[in-house]
């Protein structure tokens, strides 16, 4: 097998399997950023392909060299739906769920670490440049290193990093520290989230830190410098706003609106059905406007789009019984024959139609009680060429630190929730212009090619500085 020059490494591959045994591409907005690296580069993708017990040879697809690691069902349940998705999620999304403690859960993500990183050592060039993508994958920057001193690691990390007084709960504290400090740099969606990491650093590993560096000492008694820095995510901006100028996509807006019965006001939510999305809240807060006649049902829809996620998951199937109690006690009190509340979709849909509902929706609600970055927020700025459309935004979401535009929550204050969706209701046209123009500038000018650039710059600096050492 010949060698790459750059490797991604990741919990899934950017393909799906086809029910014939075919790949098609999953389109993301990571694959868009990589793949012009990628094909620059020689590169390859390591990663799961999605489902249990598939045995696959590296194959080339669109470009790119994919290589598939092998996962068992038993490794399926206990590294990815238990450590990761059991203990690791909830515990870094502020315990909003109570993360599980297991330690044969604990001891998979280790062997199944030490496969990805193997196999990345594998593929990759004398001195290539790797890059991990995060929090199924901690071990793996350590881990590659042992295998590997001459390549540069870089680690991104998706979700949040959380507060020292929470981190502290995880048994193996030490270890996930030691595995991301393996890295080169170790980017955060938010500046906070680098803060808290290097706390826990200081706190448990007692290393030395200056601004965004960490001192590592290495076996052989040297320092190595590891950066610790936010470099917040974006979307393909230009995909949406191509998509939101298609007459088809445009005329699909006006027919949800119509099929809606045309209320004055759409109000969306599109979350993956996930207990750090907050839509329970949500809910509860429309649910109040209704109760106390600020908003009527022929007047205001919710659409909410809940995609399936995790669904073998204990704490997903409660939210997901937790929540369609809620829509369907809110529905059974308010509806008409020809209105509804709450136009509740537990499905997963063409981004086509993603689109199109942005277009449709006068206000789109991002009350996450905690999120790495939240691109939903993003995508509804970037799909509002007309410059319309008012979005309310939890503080909660790393998004909150780029769109200053958006109105503002805590989504755990109800009634502040509820004012904000009657401001965004009754928001004027001219007002609306302005923050919709300045959140627009903000999310064209980011967008997740300069995202990747600036990360692969800085990793691209640490070698050059090393080799000063
Ligand atoms: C993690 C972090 C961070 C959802 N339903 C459908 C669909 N989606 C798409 C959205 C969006 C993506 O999925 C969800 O991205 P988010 O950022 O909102 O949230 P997570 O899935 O939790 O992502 C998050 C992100 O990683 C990136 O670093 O921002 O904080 O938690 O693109 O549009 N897409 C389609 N049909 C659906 O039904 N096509």
């Amino acid at each position: 097998m010949t060698e790459a020059e750059f490797v991604v490494v990741a919990n899934r591959l950017p393909v799906d399997r086809d029910d014939d045994g075919g790949w098609r591409s999953s389109p993301g907005g990571l694959v868009a950023a990589l793949e012009p690296v990628m094909r620059k580069a020689d590169g390859a993708w390591v990663g799961w392909p999605g489902k249990a017990d598939l045995e696959i040879a590296p194959f080339d697809f669109d470009g790119m060299r994919l290589v598939p690691i092998m996962l068992t069902a038993d490794d399926v349940e206990l590294y990815y739906e238990g450590f990761s998705n059991d203990t690791i999620w909830p515990l870094y999304h502020d315990v909003i769920s109570a993360p599980r403690y297991r330690r044969a859960w604990w001891d998979a993500y280790i062997d199944v670490n030490s496969r990805f990183a193997r196999a990345a050592a594998d593929v990759a060039a004398p001195g290539a440049t790797v890059w991990v993508q995060d929090y199924q994958l901690q071990l793996v920057p350590q881990m590659l290193r042992e295998l590997r001193p001459d390549l540069t690691i870089g680690y991104f990390h998706h979700i949040p990093f959380p507060a020292y007084g929470l981190y502290s709960q995880l048994p193996w504290r030490k270890q996930v520290l030691e595995g991301l400090l393996g890295a080169d740099v170790i980017g955060f969606q938010r500046v906070a989230d680098a803060g808290n990491f290097a706390r826990a650093v200081r706190r448990q590993l007692h290393l030395e830190t200056k601004a965004s560096g960490i001192r590592v000492p290495q076996p052989d008694g040297t320092v190595r410098v590891s950066l610790a820095k936010a470099f917040p995510i974006s979307i393909d901006a230009d995909v949406y706003i191509e998509l939101a100028q298609r007459p088809e996509i445009r005329e699909r807006a006006r027919q949800i609106r119509a099929e809606l019965g045309h209320p004055r006001r759409i109000l969306l939510g599109v979350d993956r059905l996930d207990y750090t999305k907050g839509i329970r809240h949500r809910l509860k807060a429309f649910g109040e406007l209704l109760d106390d006649g600020t908003v009527t049902v022929t007047d205001v829809t919710l659409v909410q789009v809940a995609s399936p996620s995790r669904e073998r998951v204990d704490a997903y199937m409660q939210l997901r019984d937790e929540i369609e109690l809620r829509v369907g006690r809110i529905n059974g009190d308010y509806d008409t024959t020809g209105h509804t509340a709450v136009r509740y979709l537990h499905q997963a849909y063409p981004r086509e139609e993603m689109v199109a509902l942005y277009l449709a929706a006068d206000v789109m609600l991002v009350t996450a009680l905690r999120d790495g970055m939240n691109l939903v927020a993003k995508e509804y700025v970037a799909s509002r060429v007309d410059n319309r459309g008012v979005l309310v935004l939890s503080e909660f979401a790393g998004a909150a630190d780029e769109l200053g535009s958006a109105l503002r929550i805590n989504p755990h204050d109800i009634d502040g929730l509820k004012q904000a969706i009657v401001q965004a209701i009754e928001m004027p046209p001219a007002e609306q212009g302005r923050r919709m123009r300045s959140m627009r500038r903000r999310v064209r000018e980011h967008d997740v090619e300069k995202w990747s650039r600036e990360f692969l710059r800085a990793l691209e600096k640490t070698r050059a500085e090393r080799s000063k050492w």
